[in-house]
């Protein structure tokens, strides 16, 4: 029965594919021999979906870029790096080896603090002792160089910047964006990353060419921990090695109470900021995203070129107001660790790795052993 009704099936299949096939030859026969194919009504389609596309993508060329902001933005004159600044800084951060030296939650762990901490322990025991007491051991105790297991590459002075901002507002993100993962030409994942906001919990420095540190810090803000504050704000008042500090600004979000009182505390401590607005790609692209639903019913060039004006006198009347709300002059970089399709390329770093440079440079580092 089953065989039976797989057979009858298979037949029909059969019948209905020769059918088919006929039919096809039939129309094929009743075209005049030199007549032209008959244009699809598919090409017709292809060509017009060709014109959206080219329309879409001079409107996403319209869109305002970083650079754009930079210019308009920027101070003449001494905000400006020349090509050759630009240059060396590439370079370096380009050619530079990276390592993760330590990570701590506790400002007290940082290994040149603890070498130093246990080495005037050392030398305040040695000088405790009575003359009687003295024994070779002391002797040898006194002219040691023992790090306390603490590897001597570790406690090398050298400058630090650092980079501090709220809870998700890049900091790890820009760090990856900085350097570059040897060998593989890519953006590295030397720090980590995550939409969770609050998730860099500790102090986290990377050894970029021997030349200097950059150090990851835990969010403050809304997810940030009291501890981790403490840790970050000792870091502050304390570090004698820190050349300078970058202020991450999520630009959708604005400047923030938090932003204005961590700025305020880094210039009672004289210690020298630059502040940078992450994310621009994301307020570039909720301003256009109003144009992809106009697109939809137009394809007038012509308004657009119109509506892309006023969106990007929106957008740079968006960052005048942040600007205008930071409690003192300041120089301001702008930033996208991520692209979409109005910011079609990452941008930022590249301005960012010169200002490091340059706060390393001017830094005099103080000898501390
Ligand atoms: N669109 C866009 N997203 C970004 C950019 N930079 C970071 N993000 C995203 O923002 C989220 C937070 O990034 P993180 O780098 O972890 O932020 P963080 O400041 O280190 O956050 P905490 O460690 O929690 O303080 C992640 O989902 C990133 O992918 C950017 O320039 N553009
Ligand atoms: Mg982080």
């Amino acid at each position: 029965m089953v065989l039976s009704i797989l057979r009858r099936t298979v037949s029909c299949n059969v019948v209905s594919s020769q059918r088919r096939y006929s039919s096809v030859n039939y129309l094929t026969a009743a075209l005049a021999k030199d007549s032209k194919p008959i244009e699809a009504p598919l090409y017709v389609k292809k060509k017009k979906s060709t014109l959206a596309k080219q329309l879409r993508d001079k409107i996403e060329g319209l869109a305002i870029s970083t650079k754009d902001l930079e210019t308009k933005f920027w101070l003449e004159g001494e905000d400006v790096f020349t090509p050759q600044e630009m240059n060396q800084a590439q370079a370096f951060f380009n050619s530079a080896d990276v390592e993760l030296e330590w990570t701590i939650g506790n400002y007290e762990e940082i290994p040149d603090v603890k070498y130093k901490r246990l080495d005037s322990k050392r030398k305040s025991t040695l000088d405790n002792l009575d003359a009687f007491s003295k024994t070779e051991y002391h002797e040898n105790l006194a002219k040691s160089r023992k790090t306390f297991g603490i590897a001597p590459g570790l406690i090398r002075t050298l400058p630090e910047v650092l980079l501090l901002g709220n809870t998700n507002a890049g900091k790890s993100t820009l760090i990856n964006n900085l350097l570059v993962k040897k060998n593989a030409n890519k953006i590295a994942d030397y720090a980590y990353v995550s939409k969770r906001a609050g998730f860099t919990k500790t102090l986290n420095c990377f050894n970029i060419g021997g030349k200097l540190r950059l150090v990851d810090s835990p969010g403050y803000g809304e997810f940030g921990d009291e501890d981790q504050g403490t840790l970050v704000l000792d870091y502050i008042q304390k570090r004698e090695r820190l050349a300078g500090a970058l202020i991450l600004i999520d630009s959708e979000a604005g400047i923030r109470e938090e932003d204005i009182n961590i700025l305020s505390h880094l210039q009672e401590n004289e210690i020298k900021h630059d502040v940078i607005f992450t994310k621009v790609d994301s307020v570039i692209s909720k301003y256009y995203s109003r144009m992809n639903q106009l697109q939809k019913g137009s394809l007038d060039l012509e308004a657009f070129v119109e509506i892309s004006k006023s969106y990007n006198d929106r957008i740079i009347n968006h960052f005048e107001k942040s600007i205008e709300s930071l409690p003192y002059s300041q120089r301001v970089f702008f930033s996208n660790s991520m692209t979409n399709k109005y910011t079609k390329t990452l941008s930022g770093y590249k301005q960012i790795r010169v200002a490091i440079l340059q706060n390393c440079n001017q830094f005099q580092i103080p000898e501390e052993f």
